[in-house]
């Protein structure tokens, strides 16, 4: 027996997928940083450093455990995944070709396609990676009006039993604590300081790579700080655990001028690359509330983020693509303005989120959501151009789950799919979940004339661009009637600022 396995650069695991219980002896592995992958959006450079870093341990594991791995770095002048394959086969003769199925829906055309076009069969292995399987996902989306993430999170609980008592009823009698996670954080507490990592030398060689080749990506690498291994991933989970856990619950939807982080557990890009297991990730989170190291309400709170929401977005990814990211449904076609690229801009919530997204490859859920997407669904920009800009700026950004976040979640352009109503929201909603305000030269109380927060006009803006839409939505009852109730003369000069503002702020 003489296999080849495809390893991608997020499939970095033994544990799952395509490589679990195989033979080192009789299996050769490749792996192959290539140009196609590295470009298909500007991606921040931490990311590439960290799929390529990450990549180059994981081959120095496997050889290390004998396995034989033909690995393709990116001087190798690799052009895409098919070609990396086509010269492996050069190499060798193999009894077969597997592949752990892709987690793009691009990335899985592309493979059969190379497959179908050079006659050679390609055996997919099921990405067990995951607590709910594509097919199981479809089963429960199955005949539903409309697919809601708490309902899925109950039944994901109660199938793999967790956080169940011994009546498999949910612990403390209650399925969801959200209502306990809505804190601002007013610098009561101390924000934990994050471990600096030391990168090794194959880390240096990899930083030095991404620098000299994507000198025009976003990302300062000065600030690498990301683990490129499962041991060290693990020990980021542990630091979470420990110092931060206890307050992400109660802090999950703040925002702060001090902390690009507060207590989250900035563990996503581990997990999408196969650093970390999310069936893990939730048993150490569920057995730190069992030893009593935190609360229950943080415990469920960051479960739900894992076992409720990922699995979730996966799902829909899967059920609704290849036609997904086409949808448009509030017809959003403005261009996205330049300092998406360079956070020039005077809203300091935008600026913060902006900076450390592109410096980083890093801002937390209410930031991408509340700050960056609720401009975007604000301001109409379009789409696609929104898109492309989450995927290539995040370092945990996989299409599977960047999509719906951002054209669902974000944007509302599959028409309520993933979310049950807009998010959108004026500044007097970034105002109490942080202290940006405080710092800015917009006021979140005003909502015309100077210095009044852009996103306060905009937002009345959106509401009455959308009235059709939004009106048989039960959730948008109060804010449509709120609209109703301003004097038409009020109305008339709030969109109008919305348009000045509008304009000034997209350059147009
Ligand atoms: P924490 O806040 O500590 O949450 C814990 C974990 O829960 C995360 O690591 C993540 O694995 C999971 N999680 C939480 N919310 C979600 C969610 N909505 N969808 C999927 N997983 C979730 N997440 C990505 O992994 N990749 C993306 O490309 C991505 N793009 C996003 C785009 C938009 C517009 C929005 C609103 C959200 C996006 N998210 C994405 C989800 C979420 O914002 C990030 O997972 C999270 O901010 C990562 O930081 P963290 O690890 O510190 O998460
Ligand atoms: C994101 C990424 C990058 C930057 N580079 C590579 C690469 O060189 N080789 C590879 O196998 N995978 C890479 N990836 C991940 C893929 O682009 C893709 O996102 C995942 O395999 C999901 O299908």
């Amino acid at each position: 027996d003489n296999k080849l396995i495809l390893v991608l650069g997020d499939q970095l695991t033994r544990d799952a997928g395509a490589l679990k219980g195989t033979t080192p002896a009789d299996t050769h592995v490749l792996m192959a940083e290539v140009a196609d992958e590295a470009s298909y959006v500007r991606h921040n450079r931490h990311k590439i450093a960290l799929v390529f870093s990450a990549m180059r341990h994981f081959r120095d594991e496997l050889r290390s455990l004998g396995y034989q791995v033909i690995y393709f770095s990116y001087e190798d002048r690799a052009a895409s995944l098919p070609d990396a394959l086509d010269r492996a086969l050069k190499q060798g003769t193999f009894d077969g070709i597997s592949c752990c199925e892709a987690g793009e829906y691009r990335v899985q055309q592309l493979l059969e396609d190379w497959s179908r076009q050079r006659e050679v069969p390609l055996h997919w292995v099921p990405d067990d990676r995951f607590f709910c399987s594509i097919e199981e996902f479809g089963a429960w989306a199955d005949g539903r009006k409309a697919m809601r993430m708490e309902h899925f999170y109950r039944v994901m609980r109660r199938r793999h039993g967790i956080l169940l008592d011994d009546d498999g009823q949910p612990e403390g009698g209650r399925w969801n604590y959200d209502r306990e996670n809505r804190a601002g954080w007013r610098g009561k507490d101390p924000v934990p300081l994050r471990p600096e990592l030391e990168s090794d030398e194959t880390t240096r060689e990899v930083l030095e790579l991404v620098s000299a080749r994507f000198p025009d990506n976003p990302g300062d690498l000065a600030q690498f700080n990301l683990a490129v291994t499962r041991e060290a991933a693990s020990e980021q989970l542990d630091f979470f655990i420990e110092h931060c856990l206890e307050r992400f619950g109660q802090y999950q939807d703040a925002l702060a001028e001090e902390s690009d982080w507060l207590y989250h557990s900035l563990v996503s890009m581990y997990l999408n690359i196969g650093l970390l297991s999310p069936v893990e990730t939730c048993r150490r989170v569920e057995d730190a509330w069992r030893e009593e190291r935190c609360s229950l309400a943080a415990a469920e709170g960051f479960i739900r983020q894992v076992l409720g929401w990922r699995e979730f977005v996966r799902g829909v990814y899967w059920l609704a693509m290849p036609d997904y990211g086409e949808r448009n449904a509030l017809q959003a076609e403005r261009d996205l303005p330049d300092w998406f690229w360079n956070a020039e801009v005077d809203l300091r919530c935008l600026q913060q989120a902006l900076a450390q997204s592109l410096d980083l490859g890093y801002a937390h859920h209410i930031q991408r959501l509340m700050v960056i997407g609720n401009f975007a669904l604000l301001a109409g920009l379009s789409v696609r151009e929104v898109c492309e800009w989450y995927l290539a700026v995040y370092v945990d950004a996989f299409e599977w789950v960047e999509l719906p976040n951002t054209l669902g979640m974000a944007l509302y352009a599959d028409d309520g799919l993933m979310a049950s109503k807009p998010y959108a929201a004026s500044g007097k909603y970034i105002q109490r979940q942080g202290n940006h305000c405080a710092q800015c030269r917009y006021r979140p109380d005003r909502v015309t004339g100077e210095n009044a927060c852009p996103y306060n006009s905009l937002y009345w803006a959106f509401i009455d661009r959308h009235r059709d839409t939004l009106e048989g939505n039960p959730r948008m009852t109060l804010a449509l009637r709120n609209w109703d109730k301003k004097p038409v003369a009020d109305r008339r000069s709030i969109l109008q600022w919305a348009e000045r503002e509008q304009d000034r702020l997209l350059g147009q």
